[in-house]
């Protein structure tokens, strides 16, 4: 009875380790919040609206409608939406932190949302937004502009209504202090309308709107029919308790073309000399507009590098929609661990972070997050330092990270429940350590704070190092690979980040993955960097010795060269005999139905074999540099790389050779091909990056590197811009036969990396 007392207060005590923060300073000291990021467009799935940082946030945002709808339906927007169908939309200009540009083209019309900080007090100062509309085709069209503010908290907010019109709020939060808001009459007002009452959440504000409007009409000539808010209204719980006023909502009917401004004034700040407002605002906004020009040609030289106005617009707006796109979130992660049979909730934290697409995936994605800062480092390291810390700060004490971050109900609402459990055997690529490494070379990482995630790098790089091992000396195996399942052609490795891409066909404990022993060896490589830089020089001097060892070309080869395929490889239980078929569920019943299986097609069965599958797993020891330039295998590498029939198109290099029988292929009935031919820009850049390299160090297929990374560089640049122009977005892939963009769009997380391939910043 005692041992199994002790033996269950052990288990209790290593479960609990899954929700205990690591025990080291935090990188984010909460009390020395930079008070320049405090408000922004951090509500990243939003058409536009702002907030501030803080866990509970005064929350403004925008929705609006056109009074001539084309089909008669009602459609407010206001989250981002594909099926809005926009043609465009997306920020100009973006510099992170005090001032914006965004343009949105509906469908007969165009809005301009731009705002403008201007810091003062104690709070994070002044801004004003205004919306600007401008006709485009139907010269009748009107439009419906609303404007809310919204509190989740405790806030005090007192609305300042003029003739059914709410000219402004006044309000006091912790967080703020007392403001005020005004919301100056546009001219060419048709009619205006207001609301005011309880909502209960803030992602219920669109519904609470929608349930609360009017058919009304305007005065005077027009005696036109539209929607307008009900004004006061009083909401009680089940006990007739009334329920306080958190929603303030101001809407305009505007002629076009129009110009409407919201402002909000923090009270603290008393030296303010004009409001910001008309011509101020002007004047305020185009000195920002042009010193961000001047800073974006001084960071990436793309003028100089001979890129036309249209280029230089299309880099920008890659750079702008990834600042721009920049959330913040706070709540926790639902996780859980082999000692737990129910999920349980992560400790609750902050999240400052860029995302990969404003409307499908408006959170943070731990691999996605360091190739998004290896962009947005080379235009503001404090932004960089600021989000990396965040993302280090949500390290457990066993050196895990979350590797999709879905905090709160807000974003949980839009995530299927498959996939909000995060399982802390799950891994995702150690990319943040790409932007802190070239951070640490440029020299702009002060020592203090390289002191402060130096223990939670070592967590981290510790954490891979014994959960993700394989069962050889010097392998590494993606955990969370589904073993039991017959629906997948080939079951999926979520945690690799490359999801569907083929690897060995019935996953097994002995399975090792060549991507992820290289991003082992190469961030060993890094972590040695790091280490030297905080003067760690018996910690240097392991990780170097780790970073040789995995590095070691021979070990590398003996464990993934096929020498069958000539290329590098998985390794594990596989067959490539596999295929999706329609399976009666029930073969003594008449009539049951089919479901879609995968069967195996051979006699023999699976077999320990290298998986043999060419394409961006492949190409890892080349991607991450591992791979010695005098190496034959280079050769046989960049052979592949050009080969149209395996990975060249004319838009970049595809994800998987054309050649493979997975090629384009289902993964389950209902499962697209993903990471299964499809151009993705994230790897594409390591290409880019890696060709760079080889092509200027010496070796025997140095010139070789050189042509293709010409080509590579150019065709992707080339297409990418086209689509562009074409589309108006910027997308998640590209489609290896038309070079058309596919998947979720925009999505300028990883894709934005283009702008570093236009100015050669590696
Ligand atoms: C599914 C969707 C309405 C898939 O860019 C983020 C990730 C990458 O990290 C990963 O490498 N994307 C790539 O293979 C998108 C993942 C989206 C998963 C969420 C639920 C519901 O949205």
């Amino acid at each position: 009875l005692l041992l199994f007392g002790a033996y269950k207060l052990w288990n209790y005590k290593l479960s609990t380790r899954l929700f205990t923060p690591l025990d080291a300073p935090l990188v984010i000291n909460k009390s020395e919040m930079e008070m320049s990021r405090f408000w922004g467009t951090y509500r990243s799935n939003l058409y536009f609206g702002l907030r501030t940082r803080s866990p509970k946030s005064l929350m403004t945002g925008l929705m609006w409608f056109p009074q001539l709808s084309q089909d008669g339906q009602l459609t407010i927007r206001h989250t981002c939406e594909q099926s809005d169908g926009l043609p465009k939309y997306g920020w100009l200009k973006h510099d992170g932190t005090n001032f914006g540009s965004q343009e949105i083209v509906d469908k007969d019309f165009v809005l301009n949302t731009d705002f403008v900080k201007r810091l003062g007090g104690d709070h994070g100062g002044d801004w004003t937004a205004r919306i600007s509309g401008k006709r485009m085709g139907n010269p009748r069209q009107m439009v419906s502009l609303l404007f809310y503010t919204t509190h989740e908290g405790e806030a005090q907010l007192q609305p300042v209504v003029h003739k059914n019109t709410l000219t402004g709020l006044r309000g006091y939060t912790p967080e703020l202090g007392s403001f005020t808001m005004h919301f100056p009459r546009p001219s060419k007002v048709l009619f205006s309308s207001f609301l005011a009452m309880h909502t209960p959440h803030v992602h219920s504000v669109k519904e609470t709107v929608m349930q609360n409007m009017r058919v009304a009409k305007t005065k005077g000539g027009q005696n036109m029919q539209l929607l307008a808010l009900a004004g006061h209204v009083t909401k009680r719980d089940q006990n007739g308790r009334e329920l306080p006023v958190n929603l303030f909502v101001q809407q305009w009917v505007l002629e076009l073309p129009f110009d409407v401004e919201f402002v909000f004034e923090s009270e603290s700040f008393t030296s303010r000399e004009e409001r910001l407002i008309g011509a101020a605002f002007t004047n305020l906004r185009d000195k920002h507009s042009t010193e961000f020009d001047k800073r974006f040609e001084e960071k990436f030289s793309l003028k100089a590098k001979g890129f036309g106005d249209d280029e230089v617009e299309f880099a920008q707006a890659g750079l702008s929609n990834m600042l721009g796109g920049i959330g913040y979130f706070y709540g926790s992660s639902k996780v859980i661990s082999r000692f737990f049979k129910e999920p349980t909730d992560y400790w609750e934290s902050a999240l400052y972070t860029a995302v990969p697409s404003r409307p499908f995936f408006p959170r943070g994605f731990l691999w996605d997050e360091g190739f998004h800062q290896l962009l947005i480092s080379q235009w503001d390291t404090d932004i960089s330092k600021d989000v990396i810390g965040h993302w280090l700060d949500l390290i457990n004490i066993e050196g895990w990270i979350p590797r999709e971050q879905i905090l709160g109900d807000e974003a949980r609402t839009k995530v299927p429940s498959d996939f909000v459990v995060q399982h802390n055997e799950n891994a995702n690529p150690p990319t943040l350590i790409l932007p802190i490494k070239s951070m640490v070379d440029k020299g702009v990482l002060d020592e203090g704070y390289l002191r402060k995630i130096f223990p939670r790098l070592k967590a981290w790089f510790n954490w891979f190092n014994t959960t993700q091992l394989g069962s050889l000396p010097s392998t590494y195996r993606w955990h969370g690979r589904d073993a039991k399942t017959d629906k997948e052609l080939n079951p999926k490795t979520l945690t690799s980040g490359l999801d569907d891409y083929p690897r060995a066909s019935h996953p097994s404990d002995d399975e090792r993955h060549v991507d992820l022993r290289c991003w082992m060896a190469f961030a060993a490589g890094l972590m040695a960097d790091i280490a030297e830089a905080v003067g760690e020089r018996s910690d240097a001097g392991l990780y170097k010795s780790t970073n040789q060892y995995l590095s070691d070309n021979g070990l590398l080869d003996k464990y993934h060269w096929s020498s069958e395929e000539e290329t590098y490889s998985d390794f594990g239980n596989h067959t490539k005999r596999v295929k999706l078929v329609q399976r009666v569920v029930n073969p003594n019943q008449p009539g049951s139905p089919k479901k879609t299986v995968r069967a195996v097609t051979s006699k023999q069965g699976p077999s320990p074999k290298y998986v043999n599958a060419v394409g961006y797993v492949s190409l890892f020891p080349f991607l991450l540099q591992i791979l010695d330039p005098a190496s034959p295998k280079l050769e046989k590498v960049l052979t592949q790389l050009r080969d149209p029939k395996k990975l060249w198109s004319n838009y970049g290099i595809r994800s998987l050779s054309k050649s493979d029988p997975v090629y384009k292929k289902h993964n389950t009935e209902h499962d697209a091909p993903y990471w299964r031919g499809a151009i993705w820009i994230n790897i594409n850049f390591l290409a880019v990056r890696a060709l760079n390299h080889y092509a200027s160090i010496s070796g025997p297929y140095r010139d070789t590197a050189k042509t293709i990374y010409t080509d590579l560089r150019q065709n992707l640049i080339k297409n990418m811009f086209s689509e562009y122009e074409r589309s108006g977005f910027i997308w998640e892939q590209y489609d290896d036969g038309t070079g058309h963009g596919k998947g979720s769009h925009p999505f300028t997380g990883w894709s934005s990396l283009v702008v570093l391939m236009m100015s050669e910043h590696f």
